[in-house]
């Protein structure tokens, strides 16, 4: 029997199909919004997601042309909504505007203009409120500062920033002269960063001397001075004064912000951009060790992360929304910095780690700044699930009043807990599927509407078709598992990878013709809600981060003493997979303790602290098939179950599957 749970006393015990226009054919638990959030909602009831829906299904370029008039400013309209030759689009053809005008100037000319736009807490407690007044200032200072360097539209900058105000003060700027934006998280190492620059040949690396997380101080300069060696292409490295820690400044490349900053004008005219002018280029895992460079462009791009902040958040002008996300990470692009700006609402950032100097700091920052809309990870949950309830039982969080969660696949427990202790059970929770590629969320609730089953993104966006497909690329039907692809492009999607339209086109559209292939696996049930399981090809998904076997492998090759590696995601509680090595070595003589935690070191000095491995298993030989390939499917099992009683035909020695399982045994 299907459960019904809180928040339902409105629904007639019959007819509950009918009200919802939802078959609710299947057994899950559902949580039905309240009237009393659905009177207040953007988009109320199902009658009003269906609007949109079969609008936008039936005449998309009426429904996105509709919308792009009304939600967006332009400089010079658009001559057709949508140009679709597989798999290259482009939308909005012809237009000229700016992101970072919609961002802030229009909203000059409204009672926004003395509005909070950021408000931003370091990890010591310092505070920052800047309005959309003051935020268009120092967006034209900087701006200016990076004209004032000889840099223009069509040139590449690479942000590596901690969470302070000058990283989306940066991107805005960058976005304002049409300078292609590339953010390097700060977890990834020198290395990551050198080939990231390489890929982009960038003219100017901004970053800072370091940022604060728990309590110490994490530094990015060195690194930067370790990349830039190799990258000629670098003329300026811009340095926010962050730390006040020591550093290196090179004579004629490195400078201060706050020198080149002082005395800049605060005028700088938003430089109008084709709609398909790249806004930024943001590097993420694929199958192979080469991480792929996505590309967004203007309009399509803008348009879909404004509306998504309006329908899947609900956004009202009096909200304090917090994305707890970096930036340095798709969610951080368009739902820390451009979506909400563009909607004009208030963004919060804060610069550390959720448990610094307490397992209580965000639920401090939600009390102190009143925060209504809260948007986290299922891993960040599930973390602070584990220090106990009375961490946020101890502070006031009536304010919040929507729940969001990005990533992953959010567990029920994960979810009744975030629902009830964060919530209050008070707050709908919005699961929300997207991908770096995808620009925008493209699965997800609108809380007025949807009833919620926990653990489902629910329903498609307006624009979005989904399809679950077999491997024949038939479609599977209802309840069944599959891979999830999309059916037709939408604004915000990835236009190609950079420098390398090829893999664009075999990665994402040459397996299903005419379709995009996630790389997700997913079942869509009776009531037509999605269910995304997780990656069916070798991406890990480690904290909601994206990390290919492939990239871990070939940092593990590249150590001396390593002849052969494999990598799989581990099973982990907290961080839903862990990184686990597969490792045999060259001849030698080796202390197998002391060689674990310096491969350990290895990969997070080759790639980034956040992929260093949870474990590092020395092995005489690798499952293969007889043509050489490494069953990483088999090694899955091992880490998995401990056995294998998966399909063996094709592997080459059974024994050592049998001595890899068996090694767990003994340790
Ligand atoms: C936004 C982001 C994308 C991958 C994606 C999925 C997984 C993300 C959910 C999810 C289940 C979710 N971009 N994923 N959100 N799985 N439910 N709500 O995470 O490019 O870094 O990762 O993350 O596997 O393909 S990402």
């Amino acid at each position: 029997m299907r459960l019904l749970i809180p928040n339902r006393a409105h629904v007639p015990a019959t007819g509950l199909a009918k009200w919802y226009n939802l078959p609710f054919m299947s057994q899950e638990a559902i949580y039905p919004p309240s009237p009393e959030f659905v009177s207040k909602a953007n988009v109320q009831g199902m009658e009003g997601y269906r609007a949109l829906y079969d609008h936008a299904a039936e005449k998309p370029e009426e429904f996105w042309g509709e919308l792009a008039e009304k939600e967006i400013s332009w400089f010079e309209k658009w001559n057709h909504v949508f140009e679709w030759h597989p798999p290259f689009a482009k939308w909005f053809v012809g237009g000229k505007l700016n992101v970072s005008y919609n961002c802030i100037d229009r909203h000059l000319a409204t009672p926004r203009k003395n509005k909070a736009a950021i408000i931003w807490e370091g990890e010591p407690g310092d505070q920052r409120v800047i309005t959309y007044q003051e935020l268009h200032r120092l967006v034209c200072r900087f701006a200016n500062v990076l004209k004032s360097r000889g840099l223009k539209a069509g040139d590449r900058s690479i942000v590596y920033m901690p969470m302070i105000p000058e990283l989306p003060i940066a991107l805005l700027a960058c976005a304002r002269l049409g300078i292609t934006h590339s953010v390097v998280f700060g977890g990834f190492s020198a290395e990551a960063l050198k080939a990231r620059i390489q890929d982009l040949d960038a003219a100017v690396v901004i970053t800072a001397d370091g940022g604060w997380r728990r309590g110490k101080e994490v530094k990015l300069k060195g690194a930067v001075d370790e990349a830039v060696a190799e990258c000629p292409s670098v003329k300026d490295v811009i340095v926010v004064k962050r730390t006040g820690s020591e550093i290196k400044m090179q004579e004629g490349r490195d400078h201060w912000w706050h020198v080149l900053d002082e005395g800049m004008s605060e005028d700088c005219p938003a430089v109008p951009l084709d709609s398909e002018h790249p806004l930024y280029v943001l590097y993420t895992s694929g199958t192979t060790g080469k991480p792929k460079g996505i590309l967004h462009t203007t309009a399509g791009y803008l348009l879909q992360t404004t509306m998504t902040m309006k329908w899947v958040f609900d956004l009202k002008e009096e909200d304090t929304y917090w994305c707890s996300a970096d930036i340095g990470w798709v969610t951080g692009h368009s739902y820390i910095v451009y979506g909400p700006l563009s909607a004009g609402a208030t963004t919060l950032m804060y610069e550390g780690a959720p448990d610094s100097p307490n397992y209580d700091r965000w639920w401090r920052i939600i009390a102190k700044y009143r925060v209504n809309i809260f948007y986290t990870s299922p891993t960040a949950i599930r973390a602070l699930i584990r220090q106990g309830e009375q961490w946020p039982n101890g502070h006031d969080l009536t304010s919040l009043r929507l729940l969001g969660s990005v990533g992953e696949p959010i567990n029920p427990a994960a979810w009744e807990w975030y629902h009830r202790v964060i919530g209050g059970g008070r707050c709908p929770i919005v699961d929300t599927w997207w991908q770096t590629e995808t620009g925008s969320i493209l699965i997800a609730p609108m809380p007025g509407a949807v009833p919620l089953k926990p653990g489902s993104g629910t329903l498609p966006m307006p624009g979005i078709v989904p399809e679950v497909i077999d491997l024949h690329g038939n479609p599977v039907g209802p309840g069944k598992e599959g891979f999830l692809i999309l059916k037709r492009p939408w604004p915000s999607m990835i236009r190609t990878i950079w420098g390398d339209p090829d893999r664009y086109e075999s990665q994402y559209w040459a397996r299903v013709p005419g379709a995009y292939f996630t790389g997700d696996a997913a079942r869509c049930d009776a009531d037509g809600y999605y269910w995304v399981l997780g990656r069916v090809d070798d991406v890990m998904n480690v904290s909601g981060h994206r990390l290919s076997t492939m990239e871990v492998e070939s940092a593990l090759v590249r150590h001396d003493a390593v002849a052969e590696a494999a990598v799989v995601g581990k099973p982990d509680e907290i961080t839903g997979q862990a990184v686990c090595c597969f490792v045999t070595l060259k001849k030698g003589d080796y202390d197998h303790g002391k060689l674990g935690i310096e491969l350990r070191q290895w990969v997070a000095h080759e790639i980034g602290s956040f992929a260093r491995p949870a474990e590092i298993r020395f092995t005489d030989a690798l499952p293969k098939t007889r043509s050489g390939k490494i069953m990483r499917r088999l090694l899955r099992e091992i880490v998995t179950s401990h056995t294998v009683a998966g399909d063996v035909t094709t592997l080459e020695d059974m024994s050592v599957v049998t001595n890899l399982a068996a090694q767990h045994d003994d340790d």
